[in-house]
């Protein structure tokens, strides 16, 4: 039999089969000895408990991509959102998760939430990234708008949602799926008080997809790795690779760079050509003192 691990807390594992069964599961000795911890979206064979018995993690299937922090497996698409206003979008934060979520191998949907209060900035945003492979989608979490076209986009997929604290995150997830997760409004919170150390689940949703709910997402950590393989982060600079005069070339302040060309004639968005510089800069510098 086989299952997908909804969640674990404190060894005890929660799977749930292709028609929907739960099972209350413990990782066999086996597992442990080879050091593999199931991770939350794992695919399991198991063998279910009988009565009230627990039942066993026997092995954990091949992933496909997975995250150490938070630890999870076999996610579909991050959905990174970003507000239009309030806050003020951080849309160097919004790379960043860009740029880790296509280290790990997982497609990325851009989602510019609060288009209510501030429409114009919202299509300025989506604009910068065109080209992207992001596809950005602008909804108001408030109103409603776009929320079907996002929840046909997310359809059968495992799902996360990332980015910064108050862009709406929670309120979306409850607006698409009809959850009552905690929002920036404190009078809404759920399960106050019962249980304060919260961890992260997916949560079966319409359509046979998941989403993942978890209070600490942050996918921030960039792992190290030689600053020139960042390029290959941007996806609008592929089609000028191989054109610049230098090779390989960082696309940041060679003479005769086809990208910075591109940028110049506003086929690529300065913007964020200027926050990849900023991801560079880092990256050269971390790579310089790699081994301090
Ligand atoms: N005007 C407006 N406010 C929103 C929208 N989406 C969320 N909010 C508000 O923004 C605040 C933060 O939302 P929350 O979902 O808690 O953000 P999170 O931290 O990303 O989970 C709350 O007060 C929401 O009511 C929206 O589309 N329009
Ligand atoms: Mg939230
Ligand atoms: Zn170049």
């Amino acid at each position: 039999m086989q299952g997908v691990i909804l969640q674990g807390i404190g060894g005890f594992y929660t799977a749930r089969d292709d028609g929907g069964a739960e099972y209350t599961l413990r990782a066999q000795g086996k597992l442990r000895r080879e050091r593999t911890k199931p991770k939350v979206g794992d695919r399991v064979e198991l063998s279910p408990g009988e009565g009230e018995e627990h039942g066993w993690i026997l092995r954990v299937l091949p992933r496909r991509n997975e995250l150490v922090r938070p630890p999870v497996a076999n996610i579909d698409v991050i959905v990174i959102v970003v507000a239009a206003a309030t806050p003020d979008p951080d849309l160097l934060m919004a790379d960043r998760l860009m740029l880790n979520a296509r280290r790990a191998g997982i497609d990325v949907q851009l989602v510019i939430n609060k288009c209510d209060l501030d429409p114009a900035r919202a299509e300025a945003i989506a604009r910068q990234y065109r080209g992207a492979e992001v596809s950005p989608l602008r909804v108001s979490a408030g109103t409603g708008a776009g929320l079907d076209e996002l929840r046909r986009r997310l359809w059968g997929k495992v799902h996360a949602l990332a980015g910064q604290s108050g862009a709406g995150k929670s309120t979306m997830i409850n607006a698409l799926y009809g959850l009552e997760l905690e929002t920036g409004d404190l009078s809404r919170k759920i399960e106050r008080g019962k249980n304060t150390t919260r961890h992260c689940q997916l949560i079966p949703v319409e359509g046979g997809g998941m989403v993942l709910d978890t209070p600490g997402f942050s996918l921030l950590e960039t792992e190290l790795f030689d600053p020139v393989e960042l390029k290959d982060c941007w996806p609008e600079f592929a089609r000028y690779e191989g054109q610049c005069y230098f090779q390989p070339c960082y696309h940041a302040s060679e003479p005769r760079c086809a990208v910075r060309d591109a940028v110049a004639a506003g086929e690529i968005d300065d913007e964020r050509h200027g926050r990849y510089m900023e991801l560079l800069e880092e990256m050269r510098q971390r790579w310089r003192d790699r081994y301090d």
